[in-house]
């Protein structure tokens, strides 16, 4: 077997370095992986460029990278479930398994959890990583290895719809055509939902949306909230059933809060300032709900099952690929967006 394990790490601001790390010896509930296909998230990018976000912060060098997917080339010996050359989508947070949290099913919310690529655990922006064997999903022979690293974001959409309550005849209005915001398009009309409004400030992003099968598409480059919504309640023949919001702006909170009918529901998925000023007691007095979204719990069984039906067709996401060696230009592009990126993919083998 090899025995350098290339992996891209954040050193300090702008600064990643492709350095040989050792691999990792798997301990008796782990496997050893060779890293497949990792695509890049908008927080690899910030903490490369930022160092942080929020109250996470970068102080020694991290391995970047938690959507990903890979090749078990070696099992602890407890491992049953899996064997040498299973191919596997890598679930990049394994809780403590033993807080109430964690035992209520909710293990998204544990305290004591390792994620990779926050500070301080390192990702899997590398050759060869190990990871908790009951947190690797086996790819069935017609899923990818590059399909098996976007269940990652599509169980983001996965777990936000599942807290919406997207449902067979649903209308939905998605904030934010990013990432995050499509593969919430892509789940929620595998869901049923009958109609999805689609908003964002670029252009581009919103004729990928439409591609992708969006009803309607708002670009909110001008208009208050309240004038939006109304644009969106035009659009969709009156108020939504469901606001998912994926991109965290103040305006957009706003703007959903005001076109979501009453009774309904508004999601926060998106992450801007830490406090924002939005129309709390208009949302009290309609009974909306608003409700937060963090990370995912349970999604990656029905995520692969989406894929590997055809239901969800992820892979439109991908805008450009490149290779480990590349991971400087491929961050470059995922920072910029240059050439209309969306989701950039690196192969690690
Ligand atoms: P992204 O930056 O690629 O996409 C955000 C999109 O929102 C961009 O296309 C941008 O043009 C658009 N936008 C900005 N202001 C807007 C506005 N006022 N109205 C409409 N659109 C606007 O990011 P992403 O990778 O798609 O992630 C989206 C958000 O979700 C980020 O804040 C990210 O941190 C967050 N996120 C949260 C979780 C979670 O567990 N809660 C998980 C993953 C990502
Ligand atoms: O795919 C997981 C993921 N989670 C994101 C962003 C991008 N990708 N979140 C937004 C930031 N939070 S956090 O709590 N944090 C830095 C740990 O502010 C996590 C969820
Ligand atoms: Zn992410």
């Amino acid at each position: 077997m090899a025995t350098e394990n290339l992996s891209a790490i954040v050193y300090g601001k702008n600064d990643l370095r492709l350095e040989n790390r050792p691999i990792p010896e798997p301990g008796p509930n782990e496997v050893l992986l060779r890293m497949g296909q990792v695509g890049i998230c908008g927080s690899d990018v910030s903490y490369l460029t930022k160092l942080a976000i929020g109250h996470f912060i970068v102080k020694s060098p991290m391995v970047l990278g938690h959507e990903s997917a890979g090749t078990v080339v070696k099992c602890g010996e407890k491992v049953k479930h899996l064997k040498k050359g299973d191919r596997v989508a890598i679930e990049p947070g394994v809780p403590c398994r033993m807080c109430d949290l964690c035992k209520a099913g909710r293990y998204n919310l544990c305290q004591d959890v390792y994620f990779c690529a926050t500070p301080p655990d390192d990702g899997n922006l590398c050759r060869y990583y190990k990871h908790a064997a009951d947190f690797c999903f086996k790819l069935p022979d017609n899923v990818s290895l590059e399909e098996g690293a976007l269940c990652e974001p599509m169980s983001v959409g996965v777990h936000a719809c599942r807290r919406a309550g997207v449902f067979l005849g649903s209308s939905v209005l998605i904030c934010g055509a990013g990432p995050i915001g499509l593969v919430n398009l892509l789940v929620a009309k595998a869901m049923g939902a009958a109609k999805v409004c689609i908003t964002d400030l670029v252009e581009n992003r919103l004729n990928l949306a439409k591609e992708l099968g969006a009803d309607h598409t708002l670009l909110v480059k001008s208009g208050s909230p309240e004038e939006l919504a109304k644009q969106v309640e035009a659009a969709m023949g009156g108020c939504v059933d469901i606001t998912i919001e994926c991109c965290g702006a103040e305006p957009s909170i706003c703007m959903g809060i005001y076109a979501t009918k009453s009774g309904g529901v508004m999601v926060i998925i998106g992450h801007g300032p830490a406090e924002v000023k939005m129309p709390i007691i208009n949302a009290a007095t309609r009974e909306v709900d608003i409700r937060g979204v963090f990370r995912y719990a349970n999604c990656y069984p029905a995520t692969l099952e989406m894929i590997a039906s055809g239901k969800v067709n992820v892979k439109r996401l991908i805008t450009h690929r490149f290779k480990l060696e590349e991971s400087h230009q491929a961050f470059e592009t995922a920072r910029t967006g240059a050439g209309g990126a969306v989701k950039v993919m690196i192969s690690c083998e």
